[in-house]
C-alpha cells in the first residue's frame, strides 16, 4: 500500500495525491475479481480497500487473489452506510487525501475514475459524482427505481438548490473535507442522497460529470423491490429531518 507518495524532480519533491479507492461489496464472488482487475490496468498507482460487509459467498476468498489490495472484513453485515463509513475511517487513519466509491458488481466505469479525481484536485467541488442522467447511457433503471430517484431527487434539490441529476449514485470521489465529515457521520441505508445533504449543511459543495454506468455484471442486487419502497421512505423521512438539524458534525459554521 502507499503508493503514489512523494516523487522527487529536479527541481525539488513533487507531491503526487494520495487516492484511495473503496470497494464495498456484499456477495459479489462472481464480479469482484474483475472489478479488482480493471481497477489495477486502469488505475494502478490508486489503492484499494474492499469492505467484505459479511458476505456468505466467495467474495473474500476473490480478493486475496490480489495481494495488494487491502481487504477488510467486517464480522457480520452491517450494512452499506456502514461500511462505507468504515473505509472512510481507514482513509483517515491511513492518510489518504481522495477516496473514491466504486461498486463490487462491475456497474462503474472504472476507465472514468481518473476523471473524477482530476475534478476533484482541480478544486470543481469537494464531491464530484459519476452521473447516469447528464447524457445517454447504457444504463435503463427499472420504473419503480425512476420514481424513487427522481423523489429522492427533488427532496435533495430543495435542500441544496439543485446542480446533482443522479443524487444516488455511489460512484464518486472526494477531498479529504468530505471523507473526514463522513468518517464521523454517514448515514445508514442507501446513504448516498442524504450525504449530499449533509455535505451542504457542512458548507461542502458537490458537482457531477456524466459517465457511462453499465448494468450489474453478475450476481444479484441488494435492493429488492419491498426494500426500496420502505429505504425510499425512510431516506426521504432522514432528509426530511435533517433539514430541521441544526448540528450536523463537523460544520465550522455550526449549521
Ligand atoms: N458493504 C456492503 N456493501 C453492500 C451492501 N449491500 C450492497 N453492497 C454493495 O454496494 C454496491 C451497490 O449495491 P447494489 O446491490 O449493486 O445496488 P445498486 O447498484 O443500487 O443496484 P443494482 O443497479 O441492482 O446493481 C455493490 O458493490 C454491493 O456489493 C451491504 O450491506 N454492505
Ligand atoms: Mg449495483
Amino acid at each position: 500500500m502507499g503508493r503514489g507518495r512523494l516523487g522527487r524532480c529536479k527541481e525539488g519533491f513533487v507531491v503526487r495525491p494520495r487516492v484511495l479507492v473503496i470497494v464495498p461489496a456484499h456477495n459479489e464472488e462472481e464480479t469482484i475479481a474483475t472489478v479488482l482487475s480493471n481497477l489495477r490496468r486502469e488505475v494502478p498507482d490508486y489503492d484499494v480497500v474492499v469492505i467484505d460487509d459479511g458476505s456468505t459467498d466467495k467474495t473474500a476468498g476473490q480478493v486475496q487473489q490480489f495481494p495488494d489490495v487491502a481487504l477488510i472484513q467486517m464480522p457480520f453485515n452491517v450494512g452499506i452506510g456502514a461500511a462505507m463509513q468504515t473505509g472512510f475511517l481507514y482513509a483517515v487513519r491511513h492518510g489518504y487525501d481522495i477516496v473514491v466509491q466504486c461498486d463490487a458488481d462491475g456497474q462503474h466505469p472504472v476507465e472514468a475514475i481518473p476523471r473524477l479525481v482530476q475534478c476533484v484536485l482541480d478544486g470543481k467541488a469537494d464531491l464530484i459524482i459519476g452521473s447516469r442522467y447528464v447524457a445517454d447511457t447504457c444504463y435503463k433503471p427499472t420504473l419503480g427505481r425512476r420514481i424513487g430517484k427522481s423523489i429522492l431527487s427533488r427532496l435533495v434539490d430543495a435542500m441544496i438548490g439543485g446542480g446533482i441529476t443522479d443524487t444516488t449514485s455511489g460512484f464518486r470521489a472526494a477531498n479529504k473535507n468530505v471523507f473526514s465529515l463522513f468518517a464521523h457521520r454517514y448515514p445508514d441505508d442507501y446513504p448516498e442522497a442524504e450525504s449530499l445533504v449533509l455535505l451542504h449543511k457542512n458548507g461542502l459543495r458537490a458537482a457531477e460529470i456524466p459517465v457511462n454506468m453499465l448494468p450489474r455484471q453478475g450476481g444479484r442486487t441488494s435492493i429488492k423491490v419491498s426494500h426500496g419502497i420502505y429505504y425510499m421512505v425512510k431516506v426521504a423521512l432522514a432528509i426530511f429531518i435533517d433539514m430541521f438539524r441544526r448540528y450536523t458534525g463537523m460544520s465550522r459554521k455550526g449549521t
